[in-house]
């Protein structure tokens, strides 16, 4: 079945799936791995989940992400001569790790873009 937003947490800002690559660890580089992924935004951190579909098995007892970043701090932009996909953003933690986010909608990856300078922007200002 579907997810809806009102199945996560609180303060869910935006849920949706993109292709996600993390491309540097502690600012190491590391070799892409493109992969189909259910991301959402809520409170200060993006949170990655494998099923490109949403979070199957959610329950209120908890609902782990695969992995999750901060983003306080971090920067963002677009990937540019990064990645030969277009609409790729890129995204830079405080600890160095660093993430293209990729979908082949122009206005699906402007929307991410927005969304997470929106809350990095938040954070700034705190
Ligand atoms: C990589 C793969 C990636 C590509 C990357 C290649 O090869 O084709 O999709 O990134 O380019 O190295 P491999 O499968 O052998 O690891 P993009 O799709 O983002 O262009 P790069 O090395 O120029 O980053």
């Amino acid at each position: 079945s579907p997810i809806h937003l009102s199945d996560l947490p609180h303060e869910v800002e935006k849920a949706g799936q993109m292709n996600k690559t993390k491309i540097a660890e502690g600012g190491r580089k590391l070799r892409k791995s493109w992969t189909p992924t259910w991301l959402v935004l809520a409170g200060n951190s993006l949170m990655f989940y494998k099923d490109p579909k949403g979070p199957a098995g959610w329950s209120p007892a908890g609902n782990r992400p695969e992995s999750s970043v901060d983003l306080r701090g971090a920067r963002i932009d677009w990937a540019r001569d990064l990645s030969s996909k277009r609409n790729a953003i890129h995204f830079r933690t405080v600890t160095g790790n660093e993430y293209l986010l990729q979908s082949d909608s122009e206005a699906i990856s402007r929307d991410w873009h927005r969304a997470i300078k929106g809350v990095i922007r938040r954070l700034d200002e705190e």
